[in-house]
Formats: C-alpha cells, sequence, structure tokens
C-alpha cells in the first residue's frame, strides 16, 4: 500500500477516508446523481493546482503567475466546446447551483420571473423553490407533470402565457423522462422567454447522443460534471449566443463567485477527455439499458414507477404502504445505497417522501452488466417487500457481490 502523508500527520482523518474507501467498496450505489470519478480526475483534484488563485479568465487575470493555469482552463473549455458541439463554456462554476445562480444573474433582475417544474416532480431547488436564494430574489412559478407523472407540454404553455416569466427552466433532478426541448423553445418564443437548460442529471447521456441535444433550442444550459459525466464535482455553462457568453461570464466572475478552482478545472478537463472517447458511447448506451432492465425488473415485481418507466438513467419509485425514509433506510440496511424522494402530487414531507429515486450511472462505470443489475432489481424488490424485517442475510449477499465488483484497481484514499 502507498505511504501517504495524511496516513502520517493524521491518522484520525485518515481513518475516515478509509472508512469511506470500504463503503464505498462493500456497497451499491444507486443515487442517481452519484457516480465513481475516473482516477485520472482524482489526480487532477489532489495536484499542486490546488494552491493557485486566478481570479479572472485565461489571458486576462487578476493575479501573476497564471501562465500554465491559464493553459489549463483553455483546455478544459476547448474540451467542452468540443463535447457539447457549442460556441461557448464557461468552467469555472463551483457547482451546479452556482451554475444555474450565474444565468439567473446574468439574464435577469431581481423579483423578474422564473416558471420550472416544481419539485415535487422532479424540480432542483435553484430552480426558484421558495426555500432557495433563487426563489427569494426571483419570483418562482411552477408546472408540474400529469397524472401519469409526464410533462403536459399543453399545459406548460398555458401556464407560461399566464405568468409571462422572463426565463423558462426545463431540465430536472428526478423526472425519468426525455425532455423535448424543442417543444419547450416554442413556449418560450411564445411568451418571449429565454429558454435555460438544466442538462446536470443527463449530460453524460446527451453528449454520447443517448438524449436529445439542447442546443439549438436552448439559450442557455448549465449542467454539473460529476453525475452522469463521471467528471470532479463542479459546474458549467455553455451557449451558442456571444451576448449571453458574454453576460455569464461576468455573472460567475466577479458577480457570484471569486477564485475558480483550478484543480477542479484540470478535473473537469481530465474528465472531458474521457467523454469525448469512442467508449464513452458504450458507456452512456449502458447505463440507458441498465436502467431499463431495473424498470423491467421492479415493474415485474408489482412496483409502482412514475411516468411507468424511464428513458433515461433513473427512475422514481412510488409507494402507498411506506414512505421514501423507511424505503432508503431498509435498503441501507441492505446495503443499496439509495435516496428517498418525493414524488408528484406527495403528501409526505421532503424529509419523509412516498417515493426513492434509482440510478444506474454509477454502478456502470462500477463495470456491472445487465445480469447484475437483474440480480438487483430482485434484492431491492426483496428488501421492500419486507421492509420492516431483518436485512442481515441480504447485506452479506451485496457486501459479497459488491467486493467482487471493486471500484478502483487499486486503494486512492
Ligand atoms: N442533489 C442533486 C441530486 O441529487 O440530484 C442535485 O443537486
Amino acid at each position: 500500500m502507498p505511504n501517504y502523508f495524511l496516513e502520517q500527520n493524521d491518522p484520525e482523518l485518515f481513518g475516515l477516508v478509509k472508512d469511506e474507501w470500504v463503503r464505498q467498496n462493500t456497497h451499491l450505489e444507486m443515487i442517481a446523481s452519484e457516480n465513481y470519478t475516473f482516477e485520472s480526475v482524482m489526480e487532477a483534484m489532489g495536484s499542486v493546482l490546488t494552491n493557485k488563485y486566478a481570479e479572472g479568465y485565461p489571458s486576462k487575470r487578476y493575479y501573476g503567475g497564471c501562465e500554465v493555469v491559464d493553459k489549463i482552463e483553455s483546455l478544459a473549455i476547448e474540451r467542452a466546446k468540443k463535447l457539447f458541439n457549442c460556441a461557448f463554456v464557461n468552467v469555472q462554476p463551483h457547482s451546479g447551483s452556482q451554475a444555474n445562480m450565474a444565468i439567473y444573474h446574468a439574464l435577469l433582475k431581481p423579483h423578474d420571473k422564473i416558471l420550472s417544474m416544481e419539485l415535487s416532480s422532479g424540480g432542483h431547488l435553484t430552480h426558484a423553490s421558495k426555500v432557495s436564494m433563487t426563489g427569494q430574489h426571483f419570483q418562482g412559478f411552477h408546472y408540474g407533470v400529469n397524472a401519469k407523472g409526464w410533462i403536459d407540454y399543453e399545459e406548460v404553455h398555458e401556464i407560461a402565457q399566464i405568468v409571462r416569466p422572463k426565463i423558462i427552466v426545463c431540465g430536472y433532478s428526478a423526472y425519468p423522462r426525455e425532455i423535448d426541448f424543442k417543444r419547450f423553445r416554442q413556449i418560450a418564443d411564445s411568451v418571449g422567454a429565454y429558454l435555460m437548460g438544466d442538462i446536470a442529471h443527463i449530460a453524460g447521456l446527451v453528449v454520447a447522443g443517448e438524449h436529445p441535444h439542447p442546443l439549438p433550442h436552448c439559450h442557455v444550459i448549465s449542467s454539473t460534471t460529476h453525475k452522469t459525466l463521471r467528471g470532479p464535482r463542479g459546474g458549467l455553462v455553455f451557449t451558442n449566443d456571444e451576448e449571453i457568453a458574454t453576460k455569464v461570464n461576468k455573472a460567475l466572475f466577479p458577480g457570484t463567485q471569486g477564485g475558480p478552482l483550478m484543480h477542479v478545472i484540470a478535473g473537469k478537463a481530465a474528465g472531458f477527455l474521457e467523454n469525448l472517447k469512442p467508449e464513452w458511447r458504450n458507456y452512456a448506451k449502458a447505463v440507458k439499458t441498465h436502467t431499463q432492465v431495473l424498470v423491467q425488473g421492479l415493474l415485474e415485481q408489482g412496483f409502482h414507477l412514475v411516468s411507468g418507466g424511464s428513458d433515461n438513467h433513473l427512475l422514481v419509485m412510488r409507494f402507498e404502504d411506506f414512505s421514501g425514509k423507511e424505503a432508503e433506510e431498509a435498503l441501507g440496511r441492505a446495503g443499496i445505497i439509495v435516496n428517498k424522494n418525493t414524488v408528484p402530487g406527495d403528501m409526505r414531507s421532503p424529509l419523509i417522501t412516498s417515493g426513492i429515486r434509482l440510478g444506474a450511472a454509477a454502478l456502470t462505470s462500477r463495470g456491472l452488466d445487465s445480469k447484475d443489475f437483474a440480480f438487483i432489481a430482485v434484492k431491492i424488490a426483496q428488501v421492500l417487500n419486507n421492509i420492516k424485517g431483518d436485512q442481515s442475510g441480504v447485506y452479506k449477499e451485496i457486501e459479497a457481490f459488491s467486493q467482487g465488483h471493486p471500484t478502483y484497481t487499486q486503494p486512492i484514499f
């Protein structure tokens, strides 16, 4: 085992990092927004780049000594432009939330109206939810899904006509169906609104051609880099509109952020290189195939899925007899890690919920195949059909199965 400075200097913290390494190797990660990033990304993020301040943008910095990080940020931008097939990218957002904040700051005035999907139907806090700054500085109005769990574009159109928002947001945290960006653009144009895509969840599928592309329909798009893209924790913004790009750059720095995290930007560049490889398409296809295996397995076991299934990397299970919290905890005791999630029209609180969200991206990165996902669907059903019972038998099976599929070829703490 390699020698670690952290182990020598701070055994307490090292022990905890090691515990997390063990947890990740002995459990099955099915949280739809998580993934196992590439070793190259972790090396970039653990590098000397963390030492460098570089406020500003390449060739226009407020600090000296930026000649190397200028090249790194430019490399990340060029790779991202190729990946998203677009004209302008900002790779500095620390997160998807910061990316969204910058877009609003660029295009809106205080109290302007944002139309987005409500939280319980799969929207995100930063889409002008009341508990988020974005819903306090701007006015949030929301559309939901129909009784079957699908977006009703006619209804979105009607709401837009009444609200007359300045921005319409499409792109979600827990919507299992394809997004019709073209239809959203027609709606936005009919009320003179900007269309903002938030592809944080589906970006890895989009760049592989496994989900329709938000361009040319969206005026501006935000994403994270760590979900289906498998890169480092972080965000980005892209667009084909030079005026919007200029405004977003100013809104990001100095508008809402200070110094960019150069080690993370290097991690983004390393991740984009992987996303640009031909093998990436196979990965994205496999993520979708594995989600379908889960869907079929769970439907066969009689469970209810929001919208009846999935077109992407995630699915949402809806329960009547027990809560999402109980399901999350029971599955956790069995070594299967998911998150409780509200479902459309949920009467339970967001801390209790009536559903759980499952995703296939992380376990596909870990090398599991369709047969493995079929096995997991059976194990999920076994746990949920015995939700108050002892899960130690299933836990042992999952632990043994997990250890047969290591997360990385060698320990990286
Ligand atoms: N919390 C992320 C997710 O799980 O989808 C989004 O912020």
